[in-house]
């Protein structure tokens, strides 16, 4: 068994100067990363002077590649994995517009989440940092949420926000339902989606008494547009307002962020709103929930469509990539990890639950594609190991925006991995120094470390069942290139396997050492804070019993 080199000096840093890392700043608590937060949102807005200052305030190296500043989309989805799609082969689903994306761009097939559940997730995506540095843990945000990720957050689209460009949000953002939370008030100029899961909410006959989420709703920026959601047409009225944004944006002159975070797919449970329009019902063979990946895949198609007829298709970049692996306590109703299936797990353990909030590639490994015309090379891949982290500092660079100052960040950018993907001119090691994946159950540990191309598992369990964790040592350790499924541990005597459970050790100890975290925000259970503009609902919702006051922000 050869290294191959995979586990090269630590480079830590990929690009100028971009991603902080885990080591800078330890110690720093949460209290003076909120103090300095001040001078971080400063420093972005001074980008946006038009100062082509790079990544971490340096000049020069922080040009994108083309010279250009190119608009930007992120189409991400929800719970959608490798085995949802023609492009990674999945035979039950057709999504000829993800399948051009990949074939038009790079495949990213060592993409991982940040998380492997969606609140968390997104929060990283949100912040390019560990979500437990943001308080968006244990577990997702409920409807009625207290609070959301923390306010003294800086995001994604305040960032790029700061260098110039117009920002829109659409679909779930899970990251808090209060207004101070939303979207709108975060750095997007406009959001309009449902701010959470499309399973966290009624849609006919709601019994107040009985659940605490009322009708799910659809908000533009903080106004309730329609409650109950209209299911069957909630994915047109996002790509209709994803067209007009566009165009919009186009005529301006000035580069945009485009966030279209997918309502899509998560699980489909009858009598739970997981329908696709009228257009895709019964279109595919994977039953309502292929429905919604192939809807999903339209969506995609338009917005692809609309920057073409606009003549702004070459010079734009678009990732997509999802917030986690499927729901796989759901058995059928979910998606599939394709060959991403914890083996070890089922045959040691007696467990298949290891797509979302296991710490098994099921569960973070995710589909991922960038195309941009002109700079990523059509039809490429990259194995290299990359995270959802990176989109935060990435973006930051080619959009030439400053990246926060004074706090940590723990994506890198990963520009170099886009054009060049692996191989001598691109990034090889971008997370050579081991990628934490964490547990999804507090308390919070990192359960494994990928690190060149091998994962070491230190606690795993299963992703919902009631199993307890179980601890290993030596952990065990897997060859992800070779051993998608995680079925054959390799040798802890082995002298290189053994230099490698020694490094990773020290590593995992470090990060623990070094991630400061904030108290947690999940803290459900407030109907006074559901969002509700129904009078029929007011004594569960509204003017109901009030439950705990709120904590103090
Ligand atoms: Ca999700």
């Amino acid at each position: 068994m050869a290294a191959g080199g995979a586990r090269g000096p630590r480079r830590g840093r990929a690009g100028a100067g971009a991603g902080a890392g885990a080591g800078a700043g330890a110690g720093a608590g949460a209290g003076a990363e909120g103090l300095l937060r001040l001078a971080a949102l400063a420093a972005a807005l001074a980008a946006a002077a038009g100062a082509r200052a790079g990544p971490g305030g340096e000049s020069g190296p922080g040009a994108a590649p083309g010279g250009a500043r190119p608009s930007m989309v992120l189409f991400f989805v929800d719970d959608l994995a490798y085995g949802d799609l023609g492009a990674t082969g999945a035979p039950g689903i057709r999504t000829p517009n993800i399948d051009r994306l990949a074939k038009e761009g790079r495949r990213l097939t060592g993409w991982y989440s940040a998380a492997s559940i969606c609140s968390p997730s997104r929060a990283s995506l949100m912040t390019g940092r560990h979500f437990v540095r943001t308080g968006v843990y244990p577990g997702a945000l409920n409807c009625n949420a207290e609070t959301g990720m923390h306010l003294e957050e800086l995001t994604l689209g305040e960032v790029m926000k700061g260098a110039g460009y117009r920002t829109q949000m659409l679909g779930k953002w899970h990251l808090g339902q209060r207004p101070d939370y939303l979207p709108h008030n975060r750095g997007f100029d406009h959001y309009l989606g449902v701010p959470y899961s499309v399973d966290q909410g009624s849609l006919k006959d709601h019994n107040c008494k009985q659940k605490d989420c009322p009708y799910l709703p659809l908000l533009r920026d903080g106004e309730i547009l329609e409650q109950p959601v209209d299911p069957e047409t909630l994915t047109e009225k996002y790509v209709e307002e994803a067209k007009g944004f566009i165009e919009d944006s186009v005529a301006s002159g000035d580069p945009f962020l485009l966030v279209y975070a997918s309502s899509h797919v998560h699980v489909s449970v009858p009598g739970k709103p997981q329908f696709a329009g009228k257009a895709f019902q019964g279109s595919q063979r994977r039953g309502r929930f292929g429905d919604a990946v192939a809807e999903t895949d339209w969506a995609l198609g338009e917005l692809m469509n609309k920057l073409d007829s606009l003549g702004v298709g070459d010079d734009a970049l678009i990732v997509m990539t999802s917030d986690n692996g499927p729901w796989m306590a759901k058995e059928t109703d979910c998606g599939s990890p394709g060959p991403f299936r914890g083996l070890w797990a089922l045959l040691n353990g007696g467990y298949w639950d290891t797509g979302k909030g296991s710490t098994w590639e099921g569960g973070y490994r995710m589909p991922a594609f960038a195309r941009w015309p002109g700079i990523i090379p059509p039809g490429s891949t990259s194995q290299q190991p990359l995270s959802t982290l990176d989109i935060l500092p990435t973006f930051a660079r080619i959009g030439g925006a400053s990246l926060p100052q004074g706090i940590v960040l723990d994506g890198h950018d990963i520009t170099h991995v886009l054009e060049h993907g692996d191989g001598e001119q691109g990034e090889r090691e971008v997370w050579a120094d081991g990628m934490p994946i964490w547990r999804q159950k507090d308390p919070m540990e990192i359960g494994a470390l990928r690190m060149g191309r091998f994962k070491l598992h230190f606690l795993t369990q299963s992703g919902f069942g009631e199993d307890p964790v179980v601890a290993h040592d030596p952990p065990l350790v897997f060859d992800v290139d070779e051993d998608p499924a995680e079925q054959f541990p390799l040798d802890p005597e082995d002298p290189e396997i053994s230099q490698l459970l020694e490094e990773g050790a020290a590593r995992r100890l470090e990060l623990n050492a070094t991630i400061a975290r904030r108290p947690p925000a999940q803290k459900g259970g407030f109907r006074k804070y559901a969002l509700c503009n129904q009078p029929v609902f007011d004594d569960c919702f509204n003017t109901g019993p009030q439950g705990q006051e709120p904590l103090e922000l």
